[in-house]
């Protein structure tokens, strides 16, 4: 059995076509059953589709998207109820957490279920970040992380009556163009609603460990935003905070705080829930929500493999990222100990696995410095390029930045 000839094994029509208005900021009892239902479903939805790339060895996001949901949720429903006050794009800085955009696109009616068993696979269409054109219901093309917000400024320039949002994280907002983008949202007094999901996870790492002293909250207060904190799994106080910020003019910045993954079993809290849920831990969450025929679908899929001949190399493979690194290792271990911690210091800002630098860590944690930096990985060497008497050509040139 293919996943090509095999439909979408969780029942998306059960999705409540829901309509609500901002403007009433209490929900019925019918409308929270209705959203509770709608989150529990696209979660599930989430995980299952999202493991398909784990299934295949592809890779992917799940924590991300599938924390947002309750957020995604409720906009869908806002869309829906007052069309005439929003411009209804689900707008995320962090592109990563494309399987919203995958989803909504599926639930709207563009894109088939069957097609998400096919997220990230190559050729698919269904790359890891959105990209406009290329998969359909995808409505913006997110760049990287955190380069959003100033298009998003652009949209509701040229959308002065409506309500433009940001799907926006403790990750992204990181990143420097952010900052720009929010001075230019206060000083223009654009109608931006940035909904944050501050799960204190990134990549690699949690930033209250690695970045103490930092809040987004007071960050973007900082910059002149109206900000409101609240407990994003409280869905009353959500719809609530959501309902008042849509309903006031002027740029305002929902910082909503919960767990990465909340409620996956082994993964709430965890860094782990960023990058793509483990087939193992899929399988066992899915069972336990009685999904027989989504874990028989995992269970079924073969891991990618091909019949290439590689002309010309050995049959040993790797990755640029881990040759790096252990090429670098290789250089350092030429060092004594006590020349290794006085000449040379790995800075990491949450991208150690990206970069190889995880060799690095692993091989000689003492010249790793604390986390604070941001926006790539970057190996410096403070006795300039001198750093080993002579012998500046040993380096590796991508370790000369
Ligand atoms: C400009 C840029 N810097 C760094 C990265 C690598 N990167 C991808 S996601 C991510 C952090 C993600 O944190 P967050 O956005 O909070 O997402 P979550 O872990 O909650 O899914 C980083 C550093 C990137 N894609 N683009």
């Amino acid at each position: 059995m293919t996943t090509a000839t095999v439909s979408f094994p969780i029942d998306l029509g059960a999705y409540k076509r829901l309509a609500l208005d901002p403007a009433q900021p209490t929900l019925t009892s019918d409308q929270r059953d209705a959203l509770k239902a709608n989150i529990q479903l696209c979660r599930d939805a989430l995980v299952f589709f999202t493991a398909t790339g784990a299934a295949r060895g592809v890779g992917g996001h799940t924590g991300g998207p599938y924390d947002t949901i309750p957020e995604v949720m409720i906009l869908d429903a806002f869309f829906r109820g007052a069309p005439d006050k929003f411009v209804p794009i689900f707008f995320d800085e962090a592109g990563h957490r494309v399987g919203t955009q995958y989803l909504m696109a599926t639930l709207q009616g563009d894109l088939p279920a069957e097609k998400l068993m096919h997220y990230r696979e190559a050729h698919s269409g269904l790359p890891g970040h959105p990209e406009l054109g290329l998969t359909p219901g995808v409505k913006f093309s997110s760049g990287r992380l955190g380069h959003m917000w100033a298009y998003i400024n652009g949209v509701a320039m040229a959308n002065p009556d409506k309500v433009v949002i940001c799907l926006g994280s403790d990750g992204a907002q990181q990143e420097g163009n952010d900052a720009e983008a929010a001075r230019l949202a206060v000083s223009q007094n654009l109608n931006v609603k940035l909904l944050i999901d501050d799960n204190d996870v990134t990549i690699a790492g949690h930033p209250s460990h690695y970045m103490p002293g930092f809040t987004v909250a007071k960050t973007l207060a900082g910059h002149g935003l109206a900000v409101n904190e609240g407990d994003a799994e409280d869905l009353d106080d959500l719809y609530r905070r959501m309902c008042e910020a849509f309903t006031t003019a002027g740029p305002i910045a929902l910082i909503n705080k919960r767990k990465m993954c909340v409620g996956i079993e082994g993964l709430e809290g965890s860094t782990h829930g960023h990058d793509v849920i483990s087939l193992d831990k899929a399988i066992a969450y899915l069972d336990k929500r009685g999904y027989a025929e989504a874990v028989k679908v995992l269970k079924e899929i073969p891991k990618n493999k091909h019949d290439y001949t590689y002309l010309g190399s050995g049959s040993k493979r790797g990755s640029n990222r881990n040759v790096f690194g252990e090429a670098v290792v290789s250089v350092l271990s030429g060092l004594t100990p006590a020349e290794r911690k006085a000449q040379v210091v790995c800075i990491d800002s949450d991208l150690e696995g990206s970069c190889g630098l995880n060799k690095i860590h692993a091989a000689y944690p003492e010249i790793l410095s604390v986390r604070a930096l941001w926006n790539g990985a970057i190996f410096l060497l403070p006795q300039g390029l001198a750093w080993r008497k002579g012998s500046r050509a040993s380096l590796p040139p991508s370790a000369l930045f």
